[in-house]
C-alpha cells in the first residue's frame, strides 16, 4: 500500500538536491561580506551541506541504540541491558573511522576508535557536550544519526544532555551544523503527557518526527501469547496513529532487536542450525527449553549458554517463530525472515524517501530565520538584505515558504484545515497532484478543480484566522495560482 505521501520521490531528491546547491550559494554569498558574517556563514553552511540528521529519543532502554545499529547495519553504539548511552553520540559517514569529544568547554579532543562501540571518552562525562564519529558507512550517506539518553525524570542528567543537544541547539546559530533536523520517538505506547511535551519543545513538525513502537516483537502477551506480537502491535500502531490525529508522520512497529541481528552478522550457520533443531518442539516444549535451567531435559545435547545466545540474538519471538525459516533455508532465510518481520525496511523507507526531504525544508526554513533574524540585527544588514532578496527571489523557495507556513499553522492552529492543504502543496510535483487528482487527470478537469479550491480559499478571508492561518491561505492562493498559470 502507497502512503499519498510517498509517490514522488524522485521529484523530492530533485529538490533536495537543488536546495541545497542554492542554499550553499546563499552561505557563500552572505560569508563573503567577511567579519564575524564568515563564521555564521560557514556554521549554516555546513548545516546545509551535510546529509540531514535524526535525533532517536525515547525512554530508558526503549531499544534506541540498538536501532541505531539496524539503521547502520553496523555494531556502532553500545546496546544492552546494563550498558546505558550516557553522552549524546552523532554519527555521520567520513573515513577514516574516528570519533571527537566535544567538551561543554568548547575543546575537542580525538579518541581512537576501534572494533565496536565506542567506550572510552577520555575525559568525565560531565565536561562532555556531544561525541561526533565519523565511519566509512554507506548507510549514513542519505542520513545522519544522533543517539541520546534515554529520557525519564529518574534520569535528570541524562536529560538535560539530551535537552542541551537538541533544544538549546535548535535555538543557538553557532551550534546550527549540529542540530538534529527530524526526530524518531521510540516508545512501547502513544506518548505519555511528560513525552509529548518534551516532544513539542523540539521544533518538529508532524512531517519530521516519526513515532517507533518499539520492543514489537515482545508486544502484548509476547511471543507465547495467544496473539502474534507482530501482528497486534501492527494493530496497535494503527491505532496510536488515528489517535494522534496527524501529529507525527507515522507510527511504525519495530522490533529493533531482530533487524540489528539480521545486518550485523550476528546469525551464523551454527545459530540457525542451533535454531532449526529446535523446530519440531511443540509450544509447551519450546516453552521449557526456554525456562529451565538444563534444556538438555527437553533436547538432549541442547545447552544453557546455546539457548541464551539464541535469545540474546533473536529474543523469545525470533526462537518461537524463526524457527521454521532456520529449518528451511540456514542462516540466509533465518536473517531474511528477521529483516523482513521487523519492520525496519519501512522505517528505513519512510526516513530516507520522505523524512528527509521534509528535513531538508525544515532546516532550509531555519537559514531563512536566520537570514531574517541577520537582516534586522546585524551591522551588515545591508548585505544580508541583499542575499535575503536573492534567496527569497528563487522558485524552489516557494516550498520552503510553504514548509514554513506549515510549521507556523501547525504550532498556531494544530486543528488548522488548512494543514492537510500546506501539507499536500508541499507534496505536490504536478498541478493534478496539487489538487489530490491523479497524475494523468484531464486538464480541464484539473482547471476545474483548481478554480473550486481558489474560490474557498478566497471564502475563508470572511473565516476568523490565526495570523499563521492567514499567511498559509495566501501562500497557498499563489501556489494555485503558479499552477494554474503552468496548466496553460
Ligand atoms: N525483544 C527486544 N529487545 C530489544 C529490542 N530492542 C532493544 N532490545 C533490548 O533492550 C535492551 C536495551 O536496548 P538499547 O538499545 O541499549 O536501549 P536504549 O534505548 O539505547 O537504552 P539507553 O541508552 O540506556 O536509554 C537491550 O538488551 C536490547 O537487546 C527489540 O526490538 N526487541
Ligand atoms: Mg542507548
Amino acid at each position: 500500500m502507497t502512503h499519498p505521501d510517498q509517490d514522488n520521490t524522485a521529484f523530492k531528491s530533485g529538490i533536495v538536491a537543488h536546495l541545497t546547491t542554492l542554499l550553499s550559494q546563499g552561505c557563500d554569498a552572505l560569508g563573503s561580506a567577511g567579519g564575524d558574517l564568515t563564521d555564521i556563514a560557514e556554521q549554516l553552511r555546513d548545516m546545509v551541506n551535510r546529509p540531514p540528521r535524526v535525533a532517536v529519543v525515547g525512554r530508558l532502554k526503549a531499544g534506541k541504540s540498538t536501532l541505531v545499529n539496524a539503521l547502520t547495519q553496523h555494531h556502532i553504539a553500545a546496546t544492552g541491558s546494563l550498558e546505558c548511552t550516557m553522552a549524546v553520540s552523532l554519527y555521520s559517514d567520513g573515513a577514516p573511522a574516528r570519533a571527537e569529544v566535544h567538551g561543554l568547554d568548547g575543546e575537542v579532543s580525538r579518541v581512537p576508535l576501534r572494533d565496536g562501540p565506542l567506550t572510552d571518552l577520555g575525559r568525565p562525562l560531565d565536561e562532555v557536550s556531544h561525541v561526533h564519529q565519523f565511519l566509512p558507512n554507506a548507510q549514513l550517506r542519505p542520513l545522519g544519526l544522533i543517539d541520546t539518553p534515554g529520557t525519564a525524570t529518574l534520569t535528570v542528567e541524562n536529560e538535560q544532555r539530551t535537552r542541551r543537544m537538541l533544544i538549546d541547539g535548535a535555538s543557538d546559530t553557532r551550534r546550527a551544523s549540529e542540530w538534529a533536523d527530524s526526530v524518531v520517538f521510540l516508545s512501547d505506547s502513544a506518548p505519555r503527557e511528560d513525552e509529548r511535551a518534551f516532544l513539542s519543545e523540539l521544533g518538529m513538525t508532524p512531517l519530521t518526527l516519526v513515532s517507533v513502537l518499539s520492543r514489537a516483537d515482545s508486544f502484548g502477551e509476547g511471543a507465547f501469547g495467544e496473539r502474534d506480537p507482530l501482528d497486534f502491535a501492527r494493530e496497535h500502531s494503527g491505532r496510536i496513529e488515528k489517535e494522534l490525529g496527524g501529529a507525527v508522520y507515522r507510527v511504525i512497529p519495530l522490533s529493533g532487536l531482530l533487524a540489528e541481528s539480521a545486518f550485523t552478522g550476528r546469525v551464523t550457520n551454527d545459530l540457525a542450525r542451533e535454531l532449526a533443531s529446535l523446530a519440531p518442539l511443540n509450544r509447551e516444549q519450546l516453552l521449557d527449553v526456554v525456562e529451565l535451567d538444563d534444556p538438555g531435559r527437553i533436547v538432549p545435547g541442547f545447552t544453557a549458554e546455546q539457548r541464551n545466545r539464541l535469545l540474546d540474538t533473536v529474543g523469545e519471538y525470533g526462537v518461537m517463530a524463526g524457527r521454521a525459516a532456520a529449518a528451511s533455508g540456514g542462516a540466509v532465510a533465518l536473517a531474511g525472515w528477521m529483516r523482513e518481520v521487523s519492520g525496519v525496511d519501512t522505517l528505513t523507507r519512510v526516513l530516507v524517501e520522505d523524512v528527509r526531504y521534509y528535513a531538508v525544508l525544515q532546516r532550509a526554513v531555519r537559514v531563512l530565520d536566520e537570514l531574517a533574524e541577520l537582516s534586522t540585527s546585524h551591522p551588515n544588514r545591508e548585505h544580508v538584505r541583499w542575499v535575503q532578496s536573492v534567496t527569497l527571489a528563487q522558485p524552489a523557495i516557494n516550498l520552503v515558504m510553504l514548509y514554513r507556513s506549515y510549521r507556523d499553522t501547525f504550532s498556531s492552529t494544530p486543528d488548522s484545515r488548512l494543514l492537510p492543504l500546506l501539507r499536500r502543496a508541499i507534496n505536490a510535483a504536478s498541478a493534478a497532484a496539487s489538487v489530490g487528482l491523479p497524475r494523468d487527470a484531464a486538464t480541464p478537469e484539473i482547471r476545474a478543480r483548481l478554480d473550486q479550491e481558489l474560490g474557498e480559499l478566497q471564502q475563508m478571508a470572511m473565516l476568523p484566522l490565526s495570523a499563521a492561518e492567514d499567511e498559509a491561505r495566501e501562500r497557498l492562493i499563489q501556489e494555485m495560482q503558479r499552477w494554474y498559470r503552468e496548466l496553460g
